[in-house]
């Protein structure tokens, strides 16, 4: 329980796992290699370029002793291992990288000090074999800029000499496509040719390099999504199938990336990332509910990505670490872990959140409601049904009281924020307050940002950021109704069935290796919710399955899961998930 809550802690690198067929003749051990998606821990996200050897030991200890029992793997070092950290150097600096004889980069001494004498990450990987684990390391496309200027030599690793070709010496210059360079790191990198023999030579030099040192992951960058270089990737893959030692080949990042593009590219590699950065933000893990569906639809599923250090917990709160960790598992996505181990784990109050992981129970409702609320005239008896509640310390509540059938629903509430008026003109709306959903939360009920709208028009009630603004703006009357400040509308609420795939309803299905079914509930809203779905609907996803008669659990509550009346429910916390493992004949 301890380590699960520090897995869901933060921020992930997550890449979609390729588990394509491939049209391609890809090597058994090469597709093996990833058959499920790899887990591990990322040193970008805590740590930016400028990690060095003592903290990434330290932080492949922690994942040792910590994670890998959890399937926790591989320990991978991001960008610009090889760039001196000295004063004037940034991510797109130019001129303060260490590269050898043949244009290579190599790792910096004065962060890296095991790589001195030419040894470069064979310390490292040894170190980190010897922990039970597996070594990545990133790299960039094509050549660097450092070494087209030096017009570096290229190796022949056939015979360790120059690469020579029709008489004469090849070197960076012959084999650099200044025209497309990075991107994003328009002063680093850019491609080589690979229609040249030296310009394979060049990339077949780093690759065996890379095999020698003892890694066995490569995170490739600037290659893909925005990026796309298939030539590079190709000849990249074709290298990497000939090694005795498997390297897992990822691809990164994931901009602009199209299940098409991912198509181009899912027989010639192990990993590839969908979607930009994925920090520890709840806009991050909302938006990225949409690619993944996307890319599910498209039948590429199987991953995603990551900037600098930042020396946090988590920006999320557990429900929503919950969700983002549930989220990329049920898109079979590899795991990497971006946090800053030795400051999390000094930390001392991770042991209240997983105590409250266990402790936690979700009611089970038979009836599958949810709350929506509506406009009227305030005249309308319909109206009426709020009351006030008073909290103590806290600011009140207002909830919705009115019979609401033998739904055994919970009331709808929301929290009364006080607003201080400072014209005249504003005091007319004295007695008016904002209504939040939650009370630390920055959203506040509202009936539109522009234009009054019709009670058909409000259909469920939107929160945006609040605002002093009439829309948001509303008062409590003696008869229990609450008029809008702006309309003068006064707001109504009903319980309405949830059904699946309703609007910004999520409810997800998968298929686990030993025939178990996985249902996850996402509510991306604003409010609790029960949320339900009827098994003979998710049945309609994974046809002749029955799922009438399954048991399993919730994974989060650990609680049994019953289903009922044809019918799968929980109550979801705003932002918050409900995951069921389900065994089914
Ligand atoms: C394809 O893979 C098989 C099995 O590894 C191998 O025997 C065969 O020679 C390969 N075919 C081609 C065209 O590379
Ligand atoms: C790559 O090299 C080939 C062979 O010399 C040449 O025809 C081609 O134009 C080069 N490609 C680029 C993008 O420079
Ligand atoms: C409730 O009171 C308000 C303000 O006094 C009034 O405008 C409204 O018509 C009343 N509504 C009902 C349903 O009694
Ligand atoms: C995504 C999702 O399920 N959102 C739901 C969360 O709960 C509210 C009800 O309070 C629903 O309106 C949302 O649809």
């Amino acid at each position: 329980m301890k380590c699960l809550s520090i897995i869901s802690l933060c921020i992930l690198l997550c890449l979609f796992y390729f588990q394509g067929v491939s049209s391609k003749n890809v090597s058994e051990s090469f597709l093996h290699l990833a058959s499920i998606p790899p887990r591990g821990w990322n040193s970008y996200d805590s740590f930016c370029w400028t990690i060095s050897e003592q903290e990434f030991l330290q932080s492949a200890e922690i994942v040792s002793q910590r994670l890998h029992d959890h399937g926790y793997e591989y320990v991978v070092v991001d960008y610009l291992w090889y760039r001196r950290k000295v004063e004037g150097a940034f991510h797109d600096s130019l001129g303060f990288d260490v590269i050898d004889e043949w244009g290579r980069m190599i790792p910096d001494p004065g962060r890296w000090p095991s790589s001195r004498d030419g040894k470069g990450f064979k310390e490292v990987a040894n170190r980190v074999h010897s922990l039970g684990l597996k070594f990545g390391i990133h790299v960039m496309r094509g050549i660097s800029t450092q070494a087209v200027s030096a017009n570096t030599p290229i190796l022949d690793t056939t015979t360790g000499n120059a690469y020579k070709e029709s008489g004469r010496v090849w070197r960076a210059k012959d084999i650099a496509i200044p025209e497309r360079v990075c991107g994003w790191m328009t002063h680093g990198f850019m491609s080589v040719n690979t229609t040249l023999g030296a310009g394979k030579a060049f990339l077949r030099s780093l690759y065996e390099q890379y095999a020698a040192w003892g890694v066995d992951f490569v995170k490739h960058d600037c290659v893909f999504g925005d990026d796309l270089d298939l030539n590079e990737i190709s000849y990249v893959s074709e290298v990497l199938q000939e090694f005795d030692r498997p390297i897992v080949y990822s691809l990164s990042p994931g901009t602009s990336v199209t299940p098409a593009m991912a198509k181009d590219v899912s027989g010639l590699v192990n990993l590839y990332r969908i979607t930009a950065d994925d920090w520890d933000n709840w806009i991050d893990v909302k938006k990225h509910f949409d690619v993944s569906r996307d890319f599910a639809t498209a039948n590429m599923i199987g991953a995603k990505s990551i900037n600098s250090g930042p020396y946090r917990y988590s920006n999320l709160n557990l429900e929503e670490k919950r969700t983002q960790m549930t989220l990329w598992a049920m898109a079979k996505s590899p795991l990497m872990y971006g946090g800053d181990f030795p400051y999390i784990t000094s930390l001392k109050n991770e042991d209240q959140d997983s105590g409250k992981l266990m402790r936690r129970s979700y009611r089970e409702t038979k009836t599958s409601y949810t709350h929506s609320l509506g406009l009227t005239s305030c005249t309308d008896s319909k109206a009426s049904g709020w009351t006030s509640e008073s909290l103590g310390l806290y600011p009140d509540k207002i909830c919705w009281k009115r019979n609401l059938g033998n739904k055994h629903l919970e009331p709808l509430c929301m929290h009364k924020r006080e607003l201080n008026f400072a014209s005249d003109a504003e005091n007319m709306y004295e007695d008016y307050h904002h209504l939040v959903a939650a009370n630390k939360i920055k959203f506040c009920l509202d009936v539109s940002p522009k234009r009054k709208l019709t009670s058909k028009e409000f259909k469920r009630g939107t929160f945006s950021p609040c605002r002093r603004d009439s829309n948001q703006l509303w008062q409590l009357n003696l008869n229990g109704t609450l008029v809008n400040g702006y309309s003068g509308l006064c707001a109504t609420v009903e319980s309405v069935e949830a059904t699946i795939n309703s609007a910004g309803f999520r409810s997800w299905v998968a298929t686990g290796r030993t025939g178990e079914v996985y249902v996850a509930f996402f509510n991306l809203s604003e409010h609790k919710a029960v949320i339900s779905a009827q098994t003979s609907d998710l049945a309609k996803v994974l046809p002749g399955r029955d799922l009438s008669s399954c048991k399993g659990s919730e994974v989060w509550s650990g609680s049994d899961t019953i289903i009922a009346h044809g019918s799968l429910s929980a109550e979801v916390e705003m932002h918050g998930t409900a995951l069921f493992v389900l065994n089914c004949n």
